[in-house]
């Protein structure tokens, strides 16, 4: 936890920064620093997260990158630099918000002491938060840095098929050094999110996932609960081991395919990607083995990961940063589990509102303090601080409260009274 000084600058920093438009009042912490383009400015990118000094970009000196992971500035030769789908309206025709990201192996730290290579979007885990109107148009251009492939899909946003970040289902996936233009229109409004659609298992994990909030004009959460302050929380689950080994291997297969490309000798086979599936069927009857038959069947199952580390928007904990409120203050707390498994989100001493689901409002509000986040689902809930204190919200499947096996660490934070000054103050622990 942060000291007091430290969080009130920082605030005050935010809102500064926040100032000027509608949606950004309520934007907290991490978010604050992300502009909002006004479209008469046309073009913004966004900077990495303020707050998240731990990830960097790998100069290539301090820890030896993955097999082969270096920064790809273009594409290789004969492939469009920047590819620019159809489906959606030309930039004479709508006004659009424009957001920069690109993705480049950094080397984030989940936890103090440990140290991991990601994928990270703009040079941070997770990425950039993008806020928006519903209803606003939003041009991503995503430039992929790294030499591997990648592509992103907008989860739970209803966008024409093209944008839809699928590879070789709506789209060819993103080679190295590429960039592709994702245009929407960004509906419906809610909390939603991200992320990469190749490699899943391995991308999505390995940072590659960020916040995406359509906000509506006059929100009737909002109007009911009066909140202050709007946090979103990424919760995350991680196999460092597996995401180790896979990097490299899958930059080691990359490297291949590229050599394989430059000779002339890389064909849809050889990529196994097929036209059709009778092609695919021919295939096998001259020769072709499907990866899945041959590769990865001996020793751990791939799909049966050991994650190790749980996370709070990059982090675990103590290195999570807390929620604060005040007495009598409401606030918005925006869940978006983008891992692999399932959490129960419990709150000590309150009893919260539930107000949404998949970014959708209820009907009406659930009266809990527990919310179950399967994966790939987001839970918004609103908190009234009529409890001065220092309370943990922590996935209460106890396995995700430990870092590599000891606990207290993993998904869990603080909810801090800014305005108290309570007989006991939270200690930093780390084994118990
Ligand atoms: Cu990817």
């Amino acid at each position: 936890m942060g000291d007091g000084v430290e969080r009130r600058t920082f605030l005050k920093t935010g809102l500064a920064v926040a100032a000027g438009t509608a949606a950004a009042e309520l934007a907290t912490r991490a978010e604050a620093a992300l502009p909002r383009t006004a479209p008469a400015a046309r073009v913004a990118s966004i900077a990495p997260r303020p707050l998240s000094p731990a990830t960097t970009p790998d100069p290539g000196h301090q820890q030896p990158l993955p097999a082969g992971g270096r920064t790809v500035e273009r594409p290789m030769h004969g492939l469009p630099e920047v590819v620019e789908p159809t489906g959606a309206p030309a930039d004479d025709e709508v006004a659009y918000l424009t957001y920069d990201i690109d993705l480049q192996i950094a080397r984030h730290t989940p936890v103090t002491g440990v140290e991991a290579h990601m994928l990270a979007f703009n040079g941070a885990v997770p990425g950039p938060t993008i806020r928006v109107m519903e209803n606003d148009w939003v041009k991503v251009r995503f430039k992929n840095r790294t030499e591997l492939m990648h592509t992103i899909h907008w989860h739970g946003l209803d966008v024409p098929y093209t944008m839809d970040g699928v590879p070789w289902v709506t789209q060819d996936p993103v080679r190295p050094g590429q960039t592709f233009v994702y245009r929407f229109q960004a509906r419906p409004a809610g909390t939603r999110f991200y992320h990469c659609h190749f490699g899943t298992l391995l991308h999505m994990q390995s940072g590659m996932h960020g916040a995406f909030i359509v906000e509506k004009p006059d929100d009737p959460i909002r109007r009911r609960f009066p909140y202050t302050r709007d946090y979103t929380l990424i919760l995350e689950s991680w196999d460092l081991n597996f995401m180790r080994s896979e990097l490299n291997a899958m930059l080691r297969r990359m490297k291949e395919r590229m050599l394989l490309m430059k000779i002339g000798k890389l064909d849809a086979e050889t990529q196994g990607v097929f036209k059709t599936h009778e092609q695919f069927e021919r295939a096998l009857e001259s020769g072709y083995i499907p990866p899945y038959t041959t590769q990865r069947v001996a020793g751990e199952g791939r799909a049966g990961l050991d994650f190790n580390f749980f996370g709070i928007n990059g982090k675990c904990y103590p290195d999570t940063e807390p929620l604060l409120i005040r007495r009598d203050e409401w606030i918005r707390i925006r869940l978006i589990n983008a891992g692999q498994l399932e959490h129960y989100m419990h709150l000590h001493g309150h009893q919260f509102y539930i107000v949404a689901e998949d970014g959708n409002d209820l009907p009406e509000p659930v009266w809990q303090n527990t919310v179950r986040v399967s994966p790939g689902k987001t839970a918004d809930i609103v908190v009234y601080g009529d409890n001065p204190g220092y309370w943990t919200f922590h996935d209460h499947d106890t396995r995700r409260v430990t870092n590599n096996g000891i606990y207290p660490g993993g998904m869990l934070t603080v909810l801090a009274y800014e305005d108290l000054d309570g007989p006991y103050v939270p200690r930093v622990a780390l084994d118990e």
